[in-house]
This record gives structure tokens, C-alpha cells and sequence, in this order.
């Protein structure tokens, strides 16, 4: 079974997560941040992975500790899911149109945690939410999921889609990387046969 829970708690936010990668892309989503909610729920529907996620933070400050806790807790919990990383796709990347705008992410399930992010908002909020926020998101899942992360929005106007389209495309790459890859079920897909750095 390829799941795993997560708790996690800090002064700053409290945290309960588990994921199913072999799920259907069922989610269960509370984060008192409306639009990050929004986000976590296509990044489920789109991956397949079961989501629970249930935090408490200090939203009275600004959701930068909630977003960036549950980045980390989500990447712990796909980095244990994960296991050994045995029989996985590893590799996975696509371009993914979002009306407007083009985002391509590249994904690399490696161990060798990275992320490049080249994503930028014309403007500093999508309603409460703070754009600067979605690298934050990316930064801290990509280095607690072990993944080299490359995203990249291409062209884009509209702050809401370009952001869809990053968790969105994230979504359809990590569903075919954690992928087992039926030539090689069981093998690790590295030379030198353990991934981990
Ligand atoms: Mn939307």
C-alpha cells in the first residue's frame, strides 16, 4: 500500500495529512485558505492521490506559515508513501494550457531535491491570497518530496489561471511519475539502484 500520514505540529500551525497515491483523487481539504483549498483539491483531482488534509494555522498572521507547513507535510508524506521508490515512471513532464496561459513542468522523483521556479504574477494577491506563496508551496513540497521540480509559465495574463496551471500541471507530472511502470514493476529506476542522493 502505497500511503502515508503526516502530523505535524509547530506554534505555528498544526497539521494532519495522509495521501493514497494509488488513489482516485478523493480530497478532503481544510485549510481556512479558501483559494490555497482550491489549489490541493485539483492538485488531488488531477494526480489521483488521495488527500486529507487538515490544518490549523496562524491565519490572524498570514497564511505564509499554513501554505508553506502544508507544502512540507504533503512532501514528507509522498516522499514516505513512496517508499524505496521501486517500479516507479521516475520522469514525467508536460505542458499544461490553462485558457491563457501555458505552464510546462518537468519532474524528476529523484532524492536530489530541486526546484527551479520560473512563474511570475503581475499582481501581489488573488483575492486574500498572497501569489508569492505558490513558490513557496513548490519550494517546500519539492525539497520534503525528495523531487527535482522544474516549473516554468511560458506566457499567461491572468494570476488565477497562471496559478492553476502550476498545481495542475504538477498534478498530471506527478501522476505519471509515481506511476509503476509495468516493464520495470519492482525494479529501481536508477543505475545505481537505490534513489536517494
Ligand atoms: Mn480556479
Amino acid at each position: 500500500m502505497r500511503t502515508a500520514s503526516i502530523t505535524r505540529a509547530t506554534k505555528e500551525t498544526q497539521i494532519r495529512l495522509s495521501v493514497d497515491l494509488d488513489g482516485t483523487g478523493k480530497a478532503t481539504i481544510a485549510t481556512g485558505v479558501g483559494f490555497f483549498d482550491h489549489m490541493l483539491d485539483l492538485l488531488a483531482r488531477h494526480s489521483r492521490i488521495d488527500m486529507e488534509i487538515e490544518a490549523k494555522g496562524d491565519l490572524h498572521i498570514d497564511f505564509h506559515h499554513t501554505v508553506e507547513d502544508v507544502g512540507i507535510a504533503l512532501g514528507q508524506a509522498v516522499k514516505a508513501a513512496l517508499g524505496d521508490m521501486r517500479g516507479v515512471t521516475r520522469y514525467a513532464s508536460l505542458h499544461l494550457p490553462m485558457d491563457e496561459t501555458l505552464t510546462r513542468v518537468a519532474l524528476d522523483i529523484s532524492g536530489r531535491p530541486f526546484l527551479v521556479f520560473r512563474t511570475e504574477f503581475a499582481v501581489a494577491k488573488i483575492g486574500a491570497f498572497d501569489t508569492e506563496l505558490v513558490r513557496e508551496f513548490f519550494q517546500a513540497f519539492a525539497i520534503n518530496a525528495g523531487l527535482t521540480l522544474h516549473v516554468e509559465t511560458l506566457y499567461g495574463a491572468n494570476a488565477h489561471h497562471i496559478a492553476e496551471s502550476c498545481f495542475k500541471g504538477l498534478a498530471r507530472a506527478l501522476r505519471a511519475a509515481v506511476a509503476i511502470d509495468p516493464a520495470a514493476a519492482g525494479e529501481i529506476p536508477s543505475t545505481k539502484g537505490s534513489l536517494g542522493g
